[in-house]
This record gives C-alpha cells, sequence and structure tokens, in this order.
C-alpha cells in the first residue's frame, strides 16, 4: 500500500497494523488479471450482478439517479476485457453478494473476513470496477473490512470529527442508522491540496493487491480504481454494533 497523504506517517503506521493482524491468514491475491478472470467466469459466471454507471458528475447523482442493470458476470467481465466496448469505462459491478464457491475459489474461506460470524456482520459483497470507476464521498453506519484481491483502489477518508466540514446530507434518515453522502463532486478529489477541504484533512492511500483496510463507521470516503480492480468487503450489523456502542 503506497502513501501519498498529508498524514503520511499516521498511514504507514495503520499500515503495520492492519497488516500484522490478518498476515498469517491473507488469501493469495492475485497479480494477473486473465488469470483471476478465468477464475471468476468458471466459478461464478453465470450468476448475475448488479451494475451500475462508474461515475457521478454529482451527489444529488448518487443520491436519487443510481442506475443499476442486472447483467450475468460473464457479460460484465466481457466488457471489461473488450477496451472498444461500449461501456468499458462506463460501468461497475460494485456490492455484489460474493458466491460461496467464489469465496471458496479465491481462498478466502479461511480468510477472517469470510469466516466472521454471520450474525455480527453482513454478508461478503464484492467490488469489480474498471480504471477511473468510482464511488463518492459518503458515510457508512457501521465498521468496515476490506481485502484487496486484485488491482489498485485510491481511498480518500476522513475521520469522524471533520464530517461537519463535509456537507453531508442523509437520504433515508428514518431507514438507515447514519448513512450519508457529501455534496462535494468526485470531480474535487481529482487533486488534493493541503488545503482543499480546509478544516477538514484528507488522508489518501492507495489499497494494493493483497492490503487490508479497516475502516472505522462513520468514517467519510471517496473510493477510485487506479486500475481494473477486484474488492471483497463485509460491514459490521447494524444490530451488532448497535450493542457495540449502543447509543448509535
Ligand atoms: O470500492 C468502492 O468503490 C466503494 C467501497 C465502499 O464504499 C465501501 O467499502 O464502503
Amino acid at each position: 500500500m503506497s502513501c501519498e497523504s498529508p498524514r503520511n506517517s499516521l498511514t504507514k503506521r495503520s499500515r503495520r497494523a492492519t497488516r500484522s493482524s490478518f498476515a498469517t491468514q491473507l488469501p493469495p491475491p492475485y497479480l494477473n488479471w486473465e488469470q483471476l478472470a478465468e477464475v471468476l467466469l468458471a466459478t461464478a459466471g453465470e450468476s448475475t450482478v448488479q451494475v451500475r454507471r462508474s461515475t457521478y458528475g454529482s451527489a444529488a447523482d448518487y443520491l436519487t439517479n443510481r442506475q443499476y442493470e442486472e447483467i450475468p458476470l460473464s457479460a460484465y467481465l466481457n466488457e471489461l476485457c473488450d477496451p472498444d466496448g461500449e461501456h468499458q469505462t462506463m460501468r461497475y459491478a460494485g456490492n455484489v453478494s460474493l458466491p460461496v464457491p467464489l469465496a471458496s475459489r479465491l481462498d478466502m474461506t479461511e480468510f477472517p473476513l469470510c469466516r466472521l460470524s454471520s450474525e455480527q456482520w453482513e454478508p461478503p459483497a464484492y467490488w469489480i470496477g474498471p480504471t477511473g470507476s468510482l464511488t463518492p464521498l459518503h458515510k457508512d453506519s457501521t465498521p468496515n473490512l476490506a481485502y484487496q484481491i486484485f488491482g489498485t483502489k485510491r481511498w480518500v477518508v476522513f475521520p469522524v470529527r471533520d464530517i461537519p466540514f463535509l456537507r453531508m446530507s442523509r437520504p433515508n434518515p428514518s431507514e438507515e442508522m447514519d448513512f450519508a453522502v457529501s455534496e462535494i463532486a468526485p470531480s474535487e478529489f481529482k487533486e488534493l491540496t493541503a488545503a482543499r477541504f480546509h478544516p477538514a484533512v484528507p488522508l489518501e492511500f492507495m489499497l494494493e493487491a493483497g492490503d487490508v483496510l479497516y475502516l472505522p463507521a462513520g468514517w467519510a470516503h471517496f473510493v477510485e480504481n487506479r486500475t481494473t480492480s477486484v474488492m471483497v468487503n463485509r460491514w459490521m450489523s447494524r444490530a451488532a454494533f448497535r450493542k457495540l456502542i449502543p447509543l448509535v
């Protein structure tokens, strides 16, 4: 994981911490796309994935105009592999339920992420996207564990104390515990300067194949795939998080 952040030293410390706790049980990452695509195709090619537009021009777009389509994973992989295809840089299979045979084929069943109790954690999800596909700045209600299987993902994150400065709004205040999306447009994240989000201070880092990220609940994050990228993640369930922290 390489860092480019005003909080560089903090990032380096947290990298060591995540590495040491999981190091003995990490599944091997993939370094070759063709090899991984073959595994995805053979194990889950016939399952469907929910595909969304990969870029959102504005936060309003992300909040109210999400466009999804269900297609077979095999069709989506074809799009990704076809550099001239109509949808090549436009669609993102984000937050797709991880089929058990695929978890097993990726050597993830023994990985802590997949062994976590299913009462306390949401089922694992996988995210496959092309270079440039992104998720606008938002915050989730519960802690998140993410494992980068292939490629490079850029994260820009802000701790909870910065939330008041990030123009967050909650689309469904009654339904979601604390999910919120920022009005800050994805284009604002192209090049970070120390002053850009002042007084909020972004922490920016790349998650590379084989890296694990723990993101605490309520931390805002903007996420961008810097290459074709495959990640698996799990959020803690709301019920479990409420038990842990009764005030939320
Ligand atoms: O990888 C992405 O595009 C978004 C991931 C995300 O928002 C999350 O894991 O909470």
